[in-house]
């Protein structure tokens, strides 16, 4: 071999080489850069009176995401959250609903609080082929209908994890009947659909126990004074007043109702099962109830690592009631995002894949089994009752409906 040749090809193997090095940099590159996101929304109140049940459950959706993608769940996808405030408003959900459903890089919904916010979202999201699972609606007709006797689904892409009022109301009459054995009540609601729907059925099965609703009153959603209904309510003598509402109105119920020396419990359901409503409803408080969907998580060994994880995580604000269902929620989507992404071009062509894969999704979650049945709605049916002891809510019962 001449030097000459010898030189050149010398020269022809450094170049070669250097490419090779360029091509393999691009490769890692490129790989990087392919990797693709899917964002999962979450559609709350963040802000108003009921924010600090929407930011737990924005909060542990975000640790569910967080957790995915440190676990590298779904290869070539990195998961993203998208928050959207609805400030317990169906018309400002409906309008989050309709930019989620104008973004492509979103997959799935975990949303909403309210039953009534949720009956503005579910049509707009199900016109996006978008899976929506709830960790707190508890109204039943989102998910079977108007009509319990004739129950028809509503939107296939709707699902939720908590139980529901058809549950929830007959086991807080069960506990007020059988349990505490009062017999005369005084039945309140705040006219939305969670409210009102909750306060019937209570009333529905109270009733068929053998109880007397003696007074049936309602309020409206923004309310701070309630002597006129308080002062009828005392007249017809009740032992205890149930109100189907949330906290914010639960609480200056429960304080001026003791103010105006009608001293008995009131009974709520999850929507006033927060520390808030201690809060705002003061010492007199003690002895109040309310029902809440699943057993207390801090008693559940499943609950342990998303304690822990949360309290890791740093999030200024609690769990509250929902947290340890939204993280269930998340983590439901995500089990169904593991077989909707991996062959799909995008966030978008996988959005109905997700909803059918839901369908199926079967897992022990930190509050317990998580599963739909073919309403969507959540096959476990946990609910507790607490009771304000010292300051705080204390569980009294926990039971599963049949
Ligand atoms: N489930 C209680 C609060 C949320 C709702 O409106 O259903």
């Amino acid at each position: 071999m001449s030097k000459k040749t010898m030189v050149l090809g010398v020269a022809a193997l450094l170049s070669a080489s250097i490419a090779l090095t360029a091509c393999g940099s691009r490769t890692a590159e490129t790989s990087a850069a392919t990797t693709k996101t899917a964002k999962i929304a979450v559609i709350a109140p963040l802000t108003g009176d009921l924010s600090v049940m929407g930011l737990g459950i924005k909060n542990s959706v975000d640790l569910a995401i967080k957790q995915a993608n440190d676990a590298k769940a779904i290869p070539g996808w990195t998961l993203a959250l998208d928050a959207q405030d609805d400030t317990a408003n169906p018309d400002v959900g409906a309008n989050a609903a309709t930019k989620v459903a104008a973004d492509k890089s979103v997959v799935a919904v975990v949303g909403t609080l309210n039953s009534g916010v949720a009956q503005s979202v579910q049509p707009i999201l199900n016109t996006g082929n978008i899976a929506m699972v709830s960790p707190a609606n508890t109204n039943p007709s989102l998910t079977i209908g108007a009509d319990p006797a004739n129950p028809k689904r509503t939107y296939p892409n709707y699902f939720r994890v908590c139980t529901t009022d058809a549950v929830q109301g007959p086991f807080a009459a069960q506990y007020v009947y059988n349990t505490l054995k009062l017999t005369k009540v005084a039945v309140v609601n705040d006219k939305k659909p969670y409210g009102q729907g909750l306060a019937e059925a209570f009333a529905k099965e109270f009733t068929k126990l053998g109880g007397t609703v003696v007074d049936n009153a309602t309020v409206n959603k923004d309310d701070k004074d309630f002597s006129t209904v308080i002062s009828v309510m005392k007249s017809k003598s009740p032992e205890l007043v149930y109100f189907g509402t949330e906290f914010q109105l639960a609480g200056p119920m429960s304080s001026q109702m003791k103010a105006a020396g009608l001293n008995v419990p009131l009974m709520g359901g999850d929507g006033i099962y927060d520390d808030k409503f201690i809060a705002l409803a003061g010492a007199k408080a003690e002895g109040d109830l309310a029902t809440s969907v699943g057993a207390p998580i801090e008693s559940l060994a499943s609950g342990k690592s998303f304690l822990e994880a949360y309290k890791a995580a740093g999030y200024k604000d609690g769990y509250s009631a929902y947290g340890a269902y939204a993280y269930d929620a998340a983590n439901a989507i995500i089990a169904a995002l593991k077989v909707s992404l991996p062959n799909s071009a995008d966030a978008a062509a996988a959005r109905p894949g997700t909803i059918t894969a839901l369908a199926n999704v079967s897992f022990d979650g930190v509050t317990g089994k998580v599963g739909f049945d073919k309403y969507g709605d959540a096959t476990a049916k946990v609910l507790t009752v607490y009771t304000v002891a010292s300051g705080k809510w204390v569980a009294k019962a926990t039971d599963t409906a049949k």
